[in-house]
């Protein structure tokens, strides 16, 4: 078992071995996990080329650490604590030895489709635990799962499955979500009508409705398994084997394919799962992620089960039936440590004290807060009003590209602050650099964060572009990791995420490009070009303003027009980008070599009227004015 952390002087040694002496240090680690060979050399690494390689030529499954590795001692123990959608639904509670035996079919169906170690998968699926169950199965067959958050538009699967050229879509009819019920299976058929790479769909039924069934390519989930052996052998695949591609949005308007392998993303979710959380064996751990994105991967799945936890695994929405269930799931289930982002816990907090008062969650031991700065008033109300005063709250930083928290306190270890992500993870050594990639040495400054050693769960590669992976990461600053957010380093020597410092923002949570929003409104046949900017939002941390210049307007007027380029969005990339304000502009603010000044934009959205700094380099300085009045008007 993985040795826990449990003093703050603890955590100093540890860091401190971490730093002075790696590859010892992960190697020690990596002891825990049962491999089929070890691996020859602990780490090969070159951030110039750039090549990351770790416990190099190890042989291994990641499911056999999950489930051979815990069987013995943990086979009756729930692995997966599934609660659905509507609370008066049955549930469903998969102990150690039901899931594999569940895995193991599903591997064997996998097989039988033709799928072997390599071949793309993807999963288009609502938070049911067949999702759980596929992730799994392609891991134990040495197959890469790409999975697609299930509020992507048909569109944006299209472009994931053409890129990964899957093989295979594994989906369900339909999905719940609070009182809604989404079309699944109709997104899927629209996005293969585009991907020629897909055999096969395999498809859950969840909802049971109605669903076109296309003959030879589709097929039931419950048809497959009922005739599927449960007796599979683990494939065996090498430490630096992809394990999943996960796409991601970046600065330009492409997401990109994050390549995980198995080795080292599998110790360190392992690691900092068990650190973080401070999980205690018997513990009921909650995250309410989904799946869909790298926290759900890491923290929901592979961490907690490879540590033989329980993890809960929820459906539907905070707020449904009411801005209570959250509340009511740790009651129900005894949670001991729950795991959400800001995002929800501002817009439970808008709700009013009544959803959480009185439900008293005793069980509750550890908060965690991911995907965005988590601001003072919605950590006090989460540590006072969730936590009931007494809960540590774990402040995590990391992003889909570090595959676990590179940033965070130990629970009930490292003292927090609010705000603050406090300290490094043992073996993660972040510098701060100045724009022309300065170390900025010592406390109490500010920059940009980097990372200068690698860890064992780090991104290896984007699928099909390496060209690309170095130049996102690894050429604006020599021989460093750089992160696209910005950071400050208190007297303490604490850190605070300031946000990104790129064209990403953070809405709700969910990262998104903004030139993939712009090139979604673009689309537009009426709109001749338009520029996005993050504002702040008092639920979505970020909100997205769209700054358009159209032609002509339509019959429809300017509200016609607004209408019509959300419903592009929506269609385009999903509901999740759709602008919370558009405005109409005649032109931007553009310099004399035709560069878009966002600055003045990101001003403009935030509510600023006057002062925008030097606007000397602008071609027409007028347009500023003529934005800012047009921006008073809008509500
Ligand atoms: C895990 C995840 C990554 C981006 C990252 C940051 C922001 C994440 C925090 C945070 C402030 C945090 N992966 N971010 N965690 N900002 N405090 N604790 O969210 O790839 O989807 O997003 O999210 O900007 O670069 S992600």
């Amino acid at each position: 078992m993985i040795n826990k952390i449990s003093t703050l002087g603890g955590y100093i040694h540890e860091y401190q071995k971490s730093v002075a002496n790696p590859r010892e240090f992960w190697e020690q680690i990596a002891h825990e996990f049962y491999w089929h060979k070890k691996w020859d050399k602990v780490l090969d690494w070159d951030f110039r080329e750039p090549r990351i390689e770790w416990f190099k030529n190890g042989k291994l499954n990641i499911t056999e650490n999950i489930f051979e590795r815990n069987l013995f001692t943990r086979g009756n123990q729930p692995a997966i604590i599934w609660e659905p959608n509507d609370p008066n639904d049955q549930n469903r509670i998969l102990t150690y030895n039901e899931l594999y035996r569940e895995v193991c079919k599903f591997a064997n169906v996998l097989l039988s489709m033709g799928i072997r170690k390599g071949d793309r998968v993807a999963i288009y699926m609502p938070m049911i635990p067949e999702l759980a169950i596929s992730m799994l199965a392609c891991a134990r067959i040495g197959a890469v799962h790409s999975i697609v958050f299930a509020g992507f538009s048909a569109n944006s699967l299209a472009d994931r499955i053409i890129d990964a050229e899957a093989k295979i879509v594994l989906t369900s009819d339909g999905a719940y979500r609070g009182s809604k019920t989404i079309p699944i299976k109709e997104i899927v058929d629209e996005a293969l009508e585009t991907c020629p790479s897909v055999e096969h769909v395999v498809m859950v039924e969840r909802t049971r409705e109605k669903v076109a069934v296309k003959a030879g390519r589709d097929h039931l989930w419950s048809d497959l398994m009922q005739s599927a052996s449960h007796e599979n052998q683990a494939v065996e695949v090498d430490s630096e084997d992809m394990l999943f591609i996960l796409y991601t949005s970046g600065s330009t308007g492409k997401p990109k394919g994050i390549v995980h392998t198995t080795g080292g993303y599998m110790v360190y979710a392992a690691y900092t799962f068990k650190n973080v959380f401070q999980y205690s064996d018997g513990d009921v751990y909650f995250c309410s992620a989904d799946i869909g994105w790298i926290t759900g991967h890491s923290y929901i799945i592979y961490g907690p089960l490879l540590n033989g936890a329980t993890s809960l695994m929820f459906e539907g929405i905070p707020t449904y039936p009411d801005g209570g269930r959250y509340w009511d799931i740790v009651n129900k289930y005894n949670v001991n440590q729950f795991y959400t982002a800001p995002t929800a816990i501002r817009a439970l907090m808008a709700l009013g004290q009544q959803f959480v008062e009185n439900k008293g969650m005793p069980s509750l031991k550890v908060l965690g807060s991911v995907g965005e700065p988590i601001n003072e008033m919605a950590w006090h109300w989460y540590h006072d009003h969730v936590g009931n005063n007494r809960c540590p709250i774990v402040d995590t930083w990391w992003q889909t590209e570090t595959g676990g928290i590179a940033i965070s306190p130990l629970a009930g270890i490292i003292p927090t602050k609010p705000s603050f992500a406090t300290l490094p993870m043992p073996g993660i050594q972040p510098v701060i650099v100045d724009h022309e990639g300065k170390e900025l040495a010592g406390r109490s400054v500010e920059g940009i964060l980097c990372i200068k050693f690698p860890w064992p769960g780090m991104l290896r590669t984007i699928y099909g572009d390496h060209e690309r992976f170095k130049q996102t990461y690894f050429s604006n600053y020599d021989n460093l990791y750089f992160s696209g957010d910005g950071v400050k380093r208190d007297e303490d020597g604490y850190y605070r995420i300031l946000g990104r410092v790129d064209d990403v923002i953070n809405v709700s949570g969910h990262r998104m490009g903004t030139a993939e929003v712009e090139n979604a409104i673009n689309a537009h046949p009426l709109v001749n070009e338009s520029a996005v900017v993050g504002y702040p939002h008092d639920i979505k941390g970020q909100g997205i303003f769209a700054f358009v210049v159209c032609g002509e307007l339509s019959t429809g007027g300017e509200e016609g027009i607004k209408t019509s380029i959300l419903k592009a969005v929506s269609k385009i990339i999903g509901p999740i980008a759709k602008p919370d304000k558009i405005l109409l502009v005649s032109g931007l603010p553009k310099t004399r070599s035709g560069k878009i000044m966002r600055r003045i934009l990101r001003k403009i959205a935030e509510g600023e009227t006057a002062s925008f700094g030097d606007t000397t380099t602008l071609l027409d300085p007028g347009v500023v004015n003529e934005i800012v009045s047009a921006a008073q008007k809008l509500k």
